[in-house]
């Protein structure tokens, strides 16, 4: 690694810490769905100048003096989501999704108000309801879910929105292969006047690809996340839609007063301009190639993952990511052996819940990858063969293993098969593949 010279001189500890991190990304295949590499220029607007300065309040109205320029940029990354996803107004101050949500809901609803969102454990996120996240502790959270081939059960949406009322629907997820029904979303909301949220987080770049359907035409609301597909940095982006405009007139008004006063402070400068420079990037017909490419690799994945003998959850895939049902591998709850497998072979994914899952939250019985990275990378279809393959192998070298029944016997278990795992002959095989493999594919930063 030849980046950050002063960390390097300064605080070594440190340094080797960034600099091991640089090679696992750089030497394994990173198949999180919603993670990705970002642009240099994106990485040098995080470690800019604009770090320093405070900015309390919108471009033109600062509690703070010195923010001509800060003004400037936040305009521009306003101007900018408003073009790229055909908004008429657009906050970009969130620091991530989550805090982007809770200003949804503080601008929507008072305390106690009934909401409804995707189950976590069918697939969606922790700031739709979920029963842990103070999404439920201060709303009364009413989760619909999917039905057992995957999709959202939309009967079931209605029935509930009829029976609770809610003020807020969320429609989303994390971990759902399909793409959405925003148009049947946006009726069962009109028909009980609830307000129709859309978080596009994990599709931004498709959507702004056009290589998935937007919601700005059925939803009143828009949030998303600025890092996963739209491949931009850490940040969150709220918008406010016409529709949205037309059921509230101060709508966006309000959810500029959720976000400060309501939940923030100052604004992260660097991270609005990087935000800025990521949906300059995101406007260019290269970025169209990106985004249709992230589908095209997922269904070629998701053929050779079948090809190899695994099951996935809906057959396939509608978008970037493809969940595993590892049911018939390890029964319930292997989600555990499989996500330590690929990462002992250099794969990294996480273990996640299928519809209707057997076992729990905790010890779900999926794993869910995606393929945003690894086409920023430039892999492409014939590529996804082989990343399927080793994905069955690193699997198959560790079918043996069954999650036991009692807690205590499970962590005991799960520790000992984790250090078998690492020491597993096949899975340092296949991690040895990889890194050469990986050599091929330049990583944005190390681009010349
Ligand atoms: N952590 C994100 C994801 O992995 O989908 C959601 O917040």
């Amino acid at each position: 690694m030849h980046a950050y010279p002063r960390i390097k001189k300064q605080d070594p500890k440190i340094y080797k810490m960034i600099e091991r991190e640089w090679d696992r990304q750089a030497d394994g295949l990173e198949l999180i769905p919603s993670e990705n590499y970002t642009s240099p220029a994106v990485m040098e607007a995080m470690g800019s100048i604009l770090t320093n300065k405070y900015s309390e309040g919108y471009p033109g109205r600062r509690y703070y003096g010195g923010n001509e320029f800060i003004d400037e940029i936040e305009q521009e990354a306003i101007d900018r989501t408003k073009k790229i996803f055909g908004v008429p107004y657009a906050n970009v101050q969130p620091y991530s999704g989550s805090p982007a949500n809770l200003a949804v809901y503080v601008a929507t609803c008072k305390p106690g108000d009934t909401v409804m969102g995707l189950n976590l454990p069918d697939g969606g996120h922790l700031t739709h309801g979920w029963k842990y996240s103070a999404t439920a502790q201060f709303y009364k959270s009413v989760p619909y879910h999917v039905r057992q081939d995957g999709r959202v059960d939309m009967e079931e949406v209605r029935a509930l929105a009829l029976e609770h009322k809610p003020k807020l629907i969320w429609v989303g997820a994390t971990a759902y292969p399909y793409q959405y029904d925003y148009a049947a979303f946006a009726k069962i909301a009109d028909e009980v006047g609830a307000f129709l949220a859309a978080d596009i987080a994990h599709v931004a770049g498709l959507i702004v690809a056009s290589a998935h359907p937007s919601p700005v035409p059925h939803a009143h609301i828009v949030t998303t996340t600025t890092h996963k597909t739209l491949r931009g940095p850490r940040g969150g982006i709220i918008m406010t839609t016409d529709r949205g405009i037309k059921k509230d007139a101060e709508l966006a008004s309000r959810i500029d007063k959720a976000i400060i006063p309501g939940l923030q402070g100052g604004p992260h400068n660097h991270q609005t301009a990087a935000i800025a420079i990521a949906l300059k990037e995101a406007a260019t017909p290269a970025f169209r190639s990106y985004g249709k490419q992230i589908i095209k690799n997922a269904k070629a994945l998701a053929d050779s993952l079948k090809t190899n003998g695994m099951t996935l959850v809906s057959g396939g895939t509608e978008n970037h990511l493809i969940l595993l049902d590892l049911v018939p591998i390890f029964g319930a709850g292997g989600g555990h052996f499989a996500s330590d497998a690929l990462e002992a072979a250099g794969m990294t994914a996480n273990k996640n819940t299928i519809p209707k899952d057997p076992s729990s939250a905790f010890y779900p019985s999926g794993v869910r990858i995606g393929t945003p990275a690894i086409t920023t990378r430039g892999m492409k279809e014939k590529d996804m063969k082989k990343v399927g393959e080793w994905i069955a192998r690193a699997i198959h070298a560790i079918q043996e293993y069954r999650l036991p029944e009692g807690k205590d016997a499970r962590v005991a278990y799960l520790a000992q098969c984790k250090k078998e795992i690492f020491r597993n002959k096949e899975l340092l095989k296949i991690r040895a593949e990889i890194k050469t493999f990986c050599k091929k594919f330049v990583l944005p930063h190390t681009a010349r």
